[in-house]
């Protein structure tokens, strides 16, 4: 089909659908549940739990967002990469560190993959990674405390979308760069981009404990790469990318990206790759990024620079890429359980094209190259497909795995999930999105042990679904029931933000190591304070540092003299209660920054600059007992030249 054919069939079938909704309301939707206990298939009594977590991608929320399946209930908002003043989260000075880059503090950056970490293949609930596409970073979220504890930035990089993709035991998360651009970066002009730009490709070494390091990048051609998978099982030891743009253009992008039928999946041979870094074949090349990191016994976060990467060409090293010549500028590349296919959803396209491993290797072996582009070999493609998929869908996008021999396909343009079986390429089910599907999530369904009970579409547009909220409606994810031969759907739910990838695990493999409360005795903050007897008041010079307990109900102290205009006012605030789920909050009138929101035996800080004199109110924001009303206290102002003595206390005898 010609691109501007193509293009106007999009257009119109987008149309087509949405309209066709319209035109008869809510029944629409009835049709397409297949059957009519869908409710008692989702319904989760109240104090019961769901069987699943969820976790999925903000988007241009740049958060997560935590559900239940089947209910869709939300259980909670992780801030990640942008601020939020629920949480204080780039707000107190404890997690200010987290979103400093090589650029600044940034607040706000757009998530898109969540991948949680794998031992074996399989989802072992220790770790959520996800990306940030905009300023190139991977966050860690640790699953005990469901916070953000690691912040790591990717140099030489432009739009961080193929990213972070976890290898078969975390050795690595894995990310390419979407935007190819000038290495190192330089002041140059943007029509010599063809042969000059740069794709980087970023393996982080995942220690034991979580803690990640930039082990080396890889300088590709400078295509755009889109999204990853890393190999499992047979093909442990690969990941493998897809690229769009192979066509280098830098202007025009729908029409100039997608003149080449074929774009390609990169499949990289990460074991060789760690091989010619510890052999020394890579160049130091020097650069400035950041790694930021939260301590959990500190309550405080850290910022460091890093100022060289290790880099490897792969013109200089035979064997550690070759392209696999995929049609119509692939998005998403998924591996099935077995990791013997590789499929890649052409999104310009109506079918899957589906890689062989074995094939591959093969290939390889036998040298069956086709071409060569910038040193890297591109493999007969009639030597490496293992099948098409013939679906009549249009638009693929992703795929996952139920573990039972099959796939589950999204196409945005035709707007519905297609089943097909793996190894006979047959199309077995259809069911329509609501609407323009993107991503799609089976719990487990990139690994090697899916569940395979629920799939999750989705989807990018709203429209009709629920009640009108204004211009904007809120993204929308569709549950469906895809334990029998039919998937059937279940239940529509708003997401938060928009979600372009989600992950799933069984609930049990989390719950019983979700953290409680933190101990307050391992508190090594260094203005913790552990007992009210230790609260004081320290001014060094313009400086005044509080150390604060809060218990229910009350602050200690609650009453300051002797703050004085032009002070900068550090609240160091101890939360003393050893309790499961008793936070409480802490804000003052006047502060040019969110509440603090502080968990049991946990310290946060909140810096406040009065700017004129008074008496200003403080008090708890977060409504944690009766008394909670009561849980409040003043401070004095005085002028900057005065003479108000410095003094606090709690209680009447001070
Ligand atoms: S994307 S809808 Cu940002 Cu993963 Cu494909
Ligand atoms: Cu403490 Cu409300």
């Amino acid at each position: 089909m010609k691109l501007s054919t193509l293009r106007n069939f999009l257009f119109a079938s987008i149309g087509l659908l949405v309209i066709a909704s319209c035109g008869n309301g809510g029944d629409g939707s009835k049709g397409a549940l297949g059957g009519d206990d869908a409710a008692s298939k989702v319904y989760v009594a109240p104090g019961e739990y769901d069987d699943f977590y969820a976790f999925l991608s903000g988007g241009f929320s740049g958060q997560v967002s935590v559900m239940g399946l089947p209910s869709g209930r939300l259980l909670k908002v992780i801030p990640v990469f942008s601020v939020d003043a629920e949480k204080a989260w780039g707000f107190n000075e404890e997690t200010k560190p987290m979103l400093e880059t090589s650029m600044g503090f940034l607040p706000w950056d757009d998530s898109h993959h969540p991948e949680l970490s794998q031992t074996d293949g399989v989802p072992d609930g220790r770790w959520l990674f996800i990306n940030a596409n905009n300023t190139p970073r991977i966050a860690r979220i640790d699953l005990t405390t469901f916070e953000t504890v690691e912040i790591i930035e990717l140099p030489n990089s432009g739009g961080n979308h193929s990213s972070p993709f976890t290898t078969e035991n975390t050795e690595y998360v894995v990310a390419g760069t979407r935007f190819a651009v000038p290495v190192p970066q330089k002041d140059m002009p943007l029509n010599e981009y063809k042969g000059n730009f740069k794709g980087a490709l970023s393996f982080v070494k995942v220690a034991d404990d979580g803690k990640m390091d930039l082990a080396f990048q890889i300088l590709m051609p400078g295509y755009d790469y889109d999204l990853a998978h890393s190999g499992k099982g047979v093909s442990h030891g690969w990941t493998f990318f897809t690229c769009y743009n192979t066509e280098e253009s830098n202007t025009l992008m729908e029409v100039e990206a997608s003149k080449h039928d074929k774009d390609f999946i990169a499949a990289v041979n990460w074991k060789l790759a760690e091989q010619i870094v510890a052999e020394g074949g890579y160049e130091e090349m020097p650069t400035s990024y950041r790694s930021n990191f939260y301590d959990e016994h500190t309550h405080t976060g850290t910022s460091t620079e890093i100022k060289t990467v290790k880099v490897i060409k792969p013109e200089d090293h035979p064997g550690l890429v070759y392209f696999l010549p995929t049609p119509k500028s692939p998005h998403g590349v998924d591996v099935n359980p077995t990791g013997e296919y590789i499929v890649g959803n052409g999104k310009l396209s109506a079918e899957l094209t589906v890689h062989s491993f074995k094939k591959m290797l093969a290939a390889i072996e036998n040298e069956d190259f086709e071409d060569e582009k910038y040193g890297i070999p591109v493999l007969s493609f009639d030597k490496v497909v293992a099948g098409v998929v013939k679906s009549t869908g249009l638009g693929p996008l992703h795929t996952e795995f139920d573990g039972k021999g099959n796939a589950y396909t999204t196409f945005f343009i035709s707007s519905e999930v297609i089943k097909w079986k793996v190894g006979t390429w047959e199309v077995l089910d259809r069911a329509p999105c609501y609407y323009s599907v993107g991503h799609l999530m089976i719990p487990g369904g990139d690994s090697k042990k899916p569940w395979g009970k629920y799939m999750i579409a989705l989807n990018k547009i709203t429209k009709d679904r629920y009640l009108p909220t204004g211009p904007e409606m809120s993204q929308s994810a569709q549950l469906f029931d895809i334990s029998g031969e039919k998937m059937k759907l279940l239940l529509d739910f708003p997401t938060v933000g928009e979600p372009h990838y989600a992950q799933g695990i069984a609930a049990e493999v989390i719950a019983k190591n979700s953290k409680k409360f933190y101990k307050l005795e391992d508190n090594k903050h260094a203005y913790a304070i552990k007992t009210e007897e230790e609260a004081k008041v320290v001014r060094e010079g313009k400086d005044v540092h509080v150390y604060m307990t809060s218990i229910r109900s009350h602050f200690a102290p609650d009453n300051i003299e002797g703050i004085k205009v032009g002070d900068k006012v550090y609240f160091h605030v101890t939360n003393l209660e050893q309790d499961f789920d008793v936070p409480h909050g802490f804000a003052i009138m006047g502060m040019r920054n969110s509440e603090l929101l502080i968990m049991p035996g946990q310290t946060e800080t909140l810096l406040w600059e009065p700017k004129s004199i008074g008496v200003y109110p403080m008090y708890c924001t977060d409504f944690c007992s009766a008394l909670h009303q009561e849980m409040q206290g003043y401070v004095r102002v005085s002028a900057k030249n005065s003479n108000t003595e410095l003094k606090w206390w709690v209680g009447l005898d001070e």
